[in-house]
């Protein structure tokens, strides 16, 4: 396959992408949240129970995983790889190596990870990888982001797109502008639009096909500390008016963050931007703590009963997925029994 047919199916109708990719350091985090050791041992119990779930086949696309799960291997001899291609997903791999201080800046961060990254994404094809990710993130504040973030940060994510569509693999652009905050939703809009006109404008200046390509924005929220409520309609309404203005019609389609949203906030919005897209782009989820959180609450009290955890996850998936479609619903969510 190649880049451009990659792409298309990472964003296929009824699917979706499972960001598995933290860290050691998030790892460390989600796991001791739920009070379990961050053990090589764990991640990988944990990841491997939600790469066998049935929802692996019928509402995963693709999974991103990180450097260490990408060269484990399953407990059932075949790598992890081999276990997601084997339910038709298609195996990811994050390749930034995390934001960092911005010099010069006061609290903002750059992404790092482009040095030898050539030769990494050699070695990240011959062991399955066919996507790779880079994150770089924008904070909001009265005098953030500067210019200086938006512009360092585009530039790094074109040089990073450039790099991995010459190894023949399909680069995710997700720059995040991030919930923490009191702004305003239309504040949220217009620091978004900034950021995507920027990141274009690079991504075109480094040749990039953007038909083999990916975006993963935040949706269009106003700030966690924002005391406006809005209704998800106005969310979907504002999300996609932006992407519509700043995204170049080549893309093929956007695959959302959950970005610190609830399991079902994050459904229901991607459910809504559905209802009314009028447009030829693909919009799907490519979430992390919105499609585990309770499956990993269910696997630290049942870590030995598999079938249950995948149970929650499954359930998880298969909403998304029909929020992909414009086919989920409140009756739908609540017809799970645990
Ligand atoms: C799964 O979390 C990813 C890894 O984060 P670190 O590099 O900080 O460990 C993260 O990049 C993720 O892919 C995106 O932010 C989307 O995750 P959410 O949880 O916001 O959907």
């Amino acid at each position: 396959m190649n880049i451009e047919e990659i792409a298309k199916m990472m964003v296929a109708k009824g699917k979706g992408i499972l960001a598995a990719d933290e860290s050691t350091g998030t790892m460390e985090k989600r796991l001791k949240s739920v009070n379990v050791e961050c053990t090589e041992k764990n991640r990988l119990n944990f990841r491997e129970t939600l790469f066998s779930s049935n929802s692996m086949k019928t509402s995963i696309s693709g999974v991103i995983l990180f450097d260490e799960t990408l060269r484990q291997t399953s407990s059932s001899g075949i790598s992890i790889p081999e276990l997601i291609k084997k339910s038709g997903a298609i195996p990811g791999i994050k390749v930034d190596r995390g934001a960092k201080s911005l010099a010069g800046s006061d609290k903002e961060k750059i992404t790092e990870g482009l040095d030898g990254l050539r030769d990494r994404m050699k070695e990240y094809y011959d062991l399955g990888a066919r996507f790779a990710k880079w994150r770089a993130v924008y904070s909001i504040s009265s005098s953030h982001p500067s210019d200086q973030c938006i512009k360092s940060n585009a530039h790094a994510l074109a040089r990073y797109a450039a790099i991995v569509q010459e190894a023949k693999m399909v680069p995710i652009v997700e720059p995040e502008v991030l919930m923490d905050g009191e702004h305003t939703i239309d504040k949220c809009f217009d620091v978004t639009s900034i950021v995507l006109n920027e990141c274009y404008k690079e991504l075109k200046i480094h040749n990039i096909n953007l038909k083999g390509t990916v975006l993963k924005p935040n949706m269009i929220l106003p700030g966690a500390s924002c005391k406006q409520k809005v209704s998800a309609e106005e969310i979907a309404k504002k999300t996609l008016d932006c992407l519509k203005k700043n995204m170049p019609k080549e893309v093929p389609g956007v695959a959302f963050l959950s970005g610190g949203q609830s399991e079902v906030e994050a459904t229901k919005n991607l459910n809504e931007i559905n209802k009314i897209n009028d447009t030829n782009f693909h919009f799907t989820f490519s979430y992390g703590r919105a499609l585990q959180q309770s499956a990993l609450k269910t696997w630290s009290k049942s870590m030995s009963d598999t079938k249950k955890v995948q149970k929650v996850f499954d359930h998880r998936a298969n909403m998304n997925g029909a929020s992909t479609q414009a086919k989920w619903d409140e009756k739908l969510e609540q017809n799970f029994a645990a």
